[in-house]
């Protein structure tokens, strides 16, 4: 006998095999999955020799260039009709004696921590922290290179292992998803805990990384459970629970409350998700506005009804610097110019890649006094020419005050479409992008300039 149930909130129907009835009626259940430490798990599969010290990622390759010399060097000594490929280096860096690895006492720089493994959260460092102030605190950490292009291609390979298992499936970036368990078998068995402990095995399985899974009735709720237990993690969180398990929390844990919303509920003596949800409807809405007020009072009762969308599209790509020492426009005007280029061609590399075009083309500067300005102009035609977002990302610059040096500067094509789904409407000049808009011509005079 075979039992077809249909989900009220994906509206998909599932079909299993049911010899009795249901004991329990289908519940919502929603999975938010975060690996965990991602950059620094990712590194440690290259350097197992690493496992269960305090690590850092951040920084740029030099280090590691170096001990991978030494390494060539030594093989080529000791065995000189080996070929130095890729097998052969990527066994070469598990040899890397840990000796060898940068420290973190040894960085000198402006770079800040992308992540670190939990071995070095105990010293107290973590994401966005400047490299030189962690070193204060753990200077013995080692510090490794980023390198987005494997952090990315193992993103695809555990998210693509769990759509094999769940396929409601929403991406959430680099380290994270959404999954709908609710028609999934084994997503209501332990509240969602049997799929949860599949999923994780699996994962670990085809990629030796660990992750941490929070169920619960919803997306909120999931994605604060992902994080209690943290890392190898499994929490099931139930509507019942939200009095024990959510309102404990600072308000910060809900996602979308940041350090601003924060700051204004502190000044209003709310710490906690649990005061929050006791202030009055009405109260919230007069004091944060309608909607976010209406928001804040759903949140902090556990409520939310967002669909997991399967198809998530980025809504821009962009790139950004911060740069070794800060840089003036003027003064320093060939450096930035070439740093800029770079940007844009690192931009339209990326929309090619993913098969994007966009026509929003912006720029970010941040000031040496930390402050910051974006700029952004939309033409008619879309693009992903390196060159065109290169004259119409200069229109932009050349709008921002520029007297102040500078510490970072950024690109980013917004309004994306995918390039498969408009075949004639992309622009392969600055001049027919923005001839189509009807902007003045001698606007995009400028090529090859930084202004
Ligand atoms: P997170 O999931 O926030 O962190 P994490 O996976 O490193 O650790 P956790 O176990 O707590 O989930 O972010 C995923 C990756 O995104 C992280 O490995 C590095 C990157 N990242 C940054 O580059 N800068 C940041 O400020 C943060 C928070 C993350
Ligand atoms: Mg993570
Ligand atoms: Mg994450």
């Amino acid at each position: 006998m075979a039992w077809r149930h249909r989900s009220p909130i994906t509206g998909v129907w599932a079909c299993y095999p049911c010899p009795v009835p249901s004991p329990s009626p289908t519940i919502r259940r929603i999975a938010h999955l975060d690996m965990d430490a991602f950059y620094a798990s990712v590194e440690l599969l290259r350097y197992p020799q690493l496992k269960d010290l305090p690590v850092v990622i951040g920084g740029g390759r030099a280090n590691v260039a170096a001990a991978l010399e030494v390494l060539r060097q030594q093989a080529a000594e000791d065995a000189p009709e080996l070929e130095w490929d890729a097998a052969a280096q990527r066994a070469a860096l598990r040899r890397i004696p840990i000796d060898a690895f940068a420290r973190l006492a040894d960085y000198t720089g402006r770079g800040v921590i992308t992540t670190a493994t939990y071995a070095a959260r105990q010293f107290g460092v973590g994401s966005a922290m400047g490299l030189m102030k962690a070193a204060k605190l753990c200077p013995q950490a080692i510090l490794l290179p980023v390198d987005f292009e494997e952090y990315r291609r193992y993103s695809r390979l555990f998210k693509s292992i769990i759509t094999e298992i769940a396929p409601l499936m929403e991406d959430r970036g680099v380290d994270e998803v959404y999954i709908d368990f609710t028609d999934v078998p084994g997503g209501q068995r332990e509240g969602g805990r049997v799929l949860a402990r599949l999923i994780q095995k699996a994962i670990l399985d085809a990629t030796g990384l660990t992750c941490s899974v929070g169920v619960a009735p919803n997306k909120l709720l999931a994605k604060m459970a992902s994080e209690f237990n943290k890392p190898r993690g499994i929490s099931i969180v139930f509507e019942a629970d939200v009095p024990t398990k959510v309102w404990p929390l600072a308000c910060r844990k809900i996602n979308g409350i940041g350090p601003k919303a924060d700051e204004k509920l502190k000044r209003f003596g709310i710490e906690t998700i649990g005061q929050l949800a006791e202030r009055d409807l009405q109260w919230l809405m007069d004091t944060f506005g309608q909607r976010t007020g209406a928001w804040l009072h759903a949140a902090s009762h556990g409520q939310d009804d967002r669909p997991v969308v399967t198809e998530s599209e980025p809504v821009s790509l962009s790139r950004e610097t911060t740069f070794e020492r800060d840089l003036h426009a003027v003064r320093d005007r060939a450096e930035l110019g070439a740093v800029f280029t770079r940007l844009c061609e690192q931009v339209a590399a990326d929309l090619q890649r993913k098969g994007y075009v966009g026509k929003t083309i912006g720029i970010k500067l941040r000031y040496d006094d930390f402050s910051g300005v974006t700029r952004d102009l939309t033409v008619e035609q879309y693009t992903d020419d390196a060159k065109t977002i290169r004259q119409l990302a200069g229109q932009c610059l050349k709008r921002a005050p520029l007297q102040k040096k500078l510490r970072l500067l950024g690109v980013r094509v917004g309004a994306l479409a995918n390039r498969a789904d408009l075949p004639g409407l992309i622009a392969k000049s600055a001049l027919q992008a923005v001839d189509s808009a009807g902007a003045a011509p001698e606007l995009i005079a400028v090529n090859g300039e930084l202004f």
